[in-house]
């Protein structure tokens, strides 16, 4: 349940109060991942879309041309399954969306992974990644975003906990069957919906998740 003295003490701040169960507003945006932070190489550097594409073949970006896609902006709160939310973020960047539009999926897609430098990955459903839903940031109130919160690019879903966020995005696959990533091969909840409070796989009831 809420804390309300620290969401009182948000307030104060100006952050006005967690709307979600189970949080509470951090002191300062904390910084959370698996492994060392990766150094942006922008000649290395490409952005992937691949798997069930509905013209077989993958589609690459340069850094130059994702940042020339047609850009977004979204504000809202970020939740860390360890239950501290860091709110009102102002987020820049590229919907989802637009990315399926530029590169559609074939018919029967109905997941997506999405992977990160070193590997992490994190899969969400078409539905939790439509409309505004989410945005592959790569601006946090208008600053590039820090090294260690993703730079150059994130994926921001609101709805779902900090862990289907990955940072340092690299491509986007997709797919048609669900496959767990990184964290939900570790014990975090499939689906990870903050309204629910989906955080851990025990909680999945059947067809929420492949079996572990
Ligand atoms: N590549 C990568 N992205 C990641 C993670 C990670 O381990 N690796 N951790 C996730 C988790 S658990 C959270 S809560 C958020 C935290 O984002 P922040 O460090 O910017 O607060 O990043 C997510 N993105
Ligand atoms: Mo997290």
């Amino acid at each position: 349940m809420w804390d309300f003295s620290l969401r009182q003490q948000g307030a104060q701040k100006g952050f006005g109060k967690v709307s979600a169960p189970g949080q509470k507003i951090a002191d300062s945006w904390l910084t959370h991942h698996y492994g060392p932070v990766p150094r942006f190489n922008p000649e290395r550097w490409e952005f992937r879309v691949f798997g069930s594409t509905a013209i077989p073949g993958t589609v690459s970006f340069t850094f130059e041309k994702f940042q020339s896609l047609p850009g977004s902006r979204i504000t809202a709160d970020l939740h860390g399954v360890m239950e501290w939310t860091w709110p009102n973020n102002v987020w820049d960047g590229v919907m989802m969306s637009t990315v399926l539009d530029l590169v559609p999926p074939a018919a029967g897609v109905t997941h997506v992974m999405v992977w990160a430098e070193y590997g992490y990955s994190a899969n969400l459903r078409l539905s939790d990644v439509l409309g505004d839903r989410a945005i592959l940031a790569t601006h946090n109130h208008g600053e590039p975003l820090s090294p260690e919160h993703g730079f150059p690019l994130r994926l921001v879903v609101p709805h779902l906990y900090g862990y289907k966020g990955p940072k340092w995005v690299r491509g986007i696959e997709y797919m048609t069957s669900d496959r767990r990533g990184f964290w939900e091969e570790r014990g975090y909840h499939n689906i990870g919906e903050v309204r629910y409070e989906q955080r851990y796989s025990y909680q999945e009831e059947q067809g929420q998740g492949p079996p572990l």
